[in-house]
């Protein structure tokens, strides 16, 4: 929405307080057809306004879009690096870009990056991640870890764990974790990890994990081909959560997580991830670069690399793929 309109628009209902505004009077304040009007009032929807509409009355906001501070982000967060220095954004292309050059600047491990909406969000694969403004969380965590290059895609399960048991502490709902990036509700996606490594030959400069959580959307604000495939914690559970305190969970759970992998290695990972993995003994499909692989899920290796053994009996040992279950 132009911006013009949209100060005009909030404008009238900053006036208006509790009274309703009806859409001829909002069409002739802001020089435009009704359609327009109930369009604008769409959008303004689908960024977490809620606003009350009754015949022959008009509109009216009763919820603004609550949004997140790195203040309140602070307050209550249990961690000793992850979050301690936080970079909050109202609009950026990607927080994966913006941690990146914090990265190169030398911020120190644990920063996080925060946004409440991104213009250009990204999956794997150049692939476009739907990020609307004030309803999910949108991060990147930098990480430092003494570590191997090859290693870094074991902190993506890493982080799958807690993200799956952040969202257990917060709602009574069950996530599952389709490898390797993949948080599932219902089969459909609450959660996407993307983990991008900054590496020398044989160490890892900075590891930058990006998790992108669908909190208090409502159905309606999925474009037409996430319908199908997306969903939110709050659609999922019926409520509203607070985005602040979901993200201070998951900070002190990767943290957790994190230090114990630093510890121990990946076997104690291995084995949460196994307990909430939706794929595995499952026949599926790996779509990879190099074409489709079809077999029963094996599990994962004590790298966390997918085991797939195909109709002949051969196992296959998958690195990177989507994967489709049957
Ligand atoms: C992912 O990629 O799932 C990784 C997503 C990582 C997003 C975070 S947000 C913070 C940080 N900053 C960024 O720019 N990115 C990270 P992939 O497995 O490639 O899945 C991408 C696919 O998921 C898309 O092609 C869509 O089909 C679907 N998708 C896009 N947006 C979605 C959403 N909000 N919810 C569920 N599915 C979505």
């Amino acid at each position: 929405m132009q911006s013009e309109l949209r100060k005009r628009l909030l404008d009238a209902f900053t006036n208006s307080g509790e009274d309703f505004l009806s859409g001829q009077y909002l069409a002739e304040l802001i020089g435009c057809s009704r359609t327009a009007v109930w369009k604008h009032i769409e959008e303004l929807r689908k960024e977490g306004f809620e606003l009350e509409a009754v015949r022959r009355k008009g509109y009216r906001i009763v919820k603004v879009p609550e949004k997140i501070t790195a203040n309140e982000v602070r307050l209550g967060l249990m961690t000793k690096r992850l979050g301690q220095n936080i970079h909050y954004e109202e609009s950026v292309d990607s927080t994966q870009k913006i941690a990146l050059q914090l990265s190169l600047d030398g911020a120190p491990e644990g920063t996080v990056v925060i946004a409440e909406e991104q213009t250009r969000g990204r999956g794997r694969m150049a692939r476009a991640w739907f990020s609307p403004k004030y309803t999910g969380v949108w991060m990147s965590v930098i990480l430092r870890p003494n570590l191997l290059p090859q290693k870094a895609p074991q902190l993506t399960l890493v982080t799958a764990v807690a993200v799956v048991q952040a969202i257990e502490e917060l709602t009574s709902i069950k996530p599952e974790i389709k490898w390797p990036n993949d948080i599932l509700i219902n089969g459909k996606k609450i959660t996407g990890i993307l983990t991008e490594l900054q590496a020398e030959s044989d160490r890892i400069n900075s590891v930058i994990i990006g998790i992108g959580m669908n909190v208090n959307q409502e159905l309606e604000a999925y474009p037409e081909e996430l319908l199908t495939i997306a969903t939110s914690l709050r659609i999922e559970s019926g409520n509203r959560l607070n985005r602040a305190e979901l993200i201070r969970l998951v900070l002190a759970k990767l943290e957790h997580l994190y230090d114990l992998y630093l510890q121990e290695g990946f076997q104690p990972i291995k084995l949460l991830w196994e307990s909430y993995a939706v794929s595995i003994g499952k026949m599926i499909t790996a779509r990879m670069v190099q074409g489709d692989l079809y077999g029963k899920a094996l599990g994962i290796t004590g790298d966390g690399v997918l085991m797939l053994e195909d109709e002949a009996g051969k196992v296959h040992f998958v690195y990177s793929a989507d994967i489709e279950l049957q």
